[in-house]
């Protein structure tokens, strides 16, 4: 992986991010909220979705910087569901990102409320990219892999899945929502930043169903044999909640497997670009054998 190409998009990242969501003016009465959404936001986290996104602007051929209006936007719906996830009417988890979770340090209320605000800025966020019509189109592509249809659909499967009776194929409409999808939006965002085809659109959708299947799998794993430490949140969570997953319902090994199967698939969905798309295979090697 190379590290200054990696450097310069992390650095561009966290800069965009951070002049996105301002701190607020002394005074100013709806401050709480805004520092909550701060407080998650810019709290680090790998920037997975954020870094697709501009890789595969620059795979089409794009300025990567163009992407970064969609790039944060996607990181922002990331960050909300996090949040979210985490209050005790969802998984009830008090660590995210090596700190307490947003509802510990801000409340319920102002973490449901941050929640939402991040998803809206995401909104506003990607509406600032530099010409409407490419805005429009990957706005309307975020809504649609973020809302019922995507991440928040994925989560309502989780909600209402009697753990017991959860086969393979519920798991995997479950984590097509909650991983995959966001996944999808970030590769295929920044396709659209980079004006590309529909036909590397949908390569770029190959990949990311590739990679989010097997991020989402190898997460089951660290689950399991993860260090919460260098996690930055608790381990044991699925087994403790009694719910089902590809660890639980094949072994670590045969789910190793699944994860190098399915990062197997993600690099085929390469070989469509035209462009140098050794960054973007070498993102999925190293995250199919992530310890963190
Ligand atoms: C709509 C409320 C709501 C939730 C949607 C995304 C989600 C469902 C829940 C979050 C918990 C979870 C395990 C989701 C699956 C995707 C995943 C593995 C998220 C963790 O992403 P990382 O590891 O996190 O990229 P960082 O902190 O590094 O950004």
């Amino acid at each position: 992986m190379p590290e200054t190409r990696r450097g310069a998009y992390t650095a561009a990242i966290e800069e965009a991010l951070a002049l996105a969501l301002p701190a607020p003016k002394e005074g100013d009465p709806a401050a709480l909220v805004a520092e909550a959404m701060r407080y998650s936001l810019l709290c680090g986290g790998k920037r997975v979705r954020p870094m697709l996104a501009l890789a595969f602007c620059q795979l089409c051929g794009g300025d990567w910087h163009r992407a970064l209006p969609f790039a944060c936007a996607v990181e922002m719906v990331h960050t909300y569901s996090l949040i979210h996830d985490d209050l005790p009417c969802m998984d009830d988890d008090d660590m995210r990102r090596g700190r307490p979770a947003c509802h510990k340090a801000y409340g319920e209320a102002m973490a449901l409320l941050a929640g939402d605000g991040l998803l809206t800025k995401a909104f506003e966020c990607a509406l600032t990219f530099p010409e409407p019509g490419p805005a429009a189109k990957g706005v309307l592509e975020l809504a649609r892999l973020a809302g019922h249809t995507g991440m928040v659909g994925g989560q309502c499967i989780d909600l209402c899945a009697d753990g017991k009776d959860v086969d393979m194929e519920l798991l995997k409409a479950m984590d097509q929502g909650k991983t995959v999808a966001l996944i999808a939006a970030a590769c295929k965002l920044g396709c659209i930043a980079a004006g590309a085809s529909e036909g590397l659109l949908e390569a770029a959708g190959k990949y990311a169903q590739g990679v989010g299947m097997a991020f989402q799998i190898r997460d089951d794993i660290l689950d399991v044999l993860g260090d919460a430490q260098r996690l930055g949140k608790n381990t044991g969570m699925d087994s403790a909640h009694e719910k089902r997953n590809y660890v639980s319902l094949l072994g670590v090994k045969r789910a190793q497997e699944l994860v190098d199967g399915y990062t197997g698939e993600a690099l085929l969905a390469l070989k469509d670009f035209p462009g140098d798309s050794s960054f973007l295979r070498e993102f999925a090697l190293e995250l199919a054998g992530r310890e963190s």
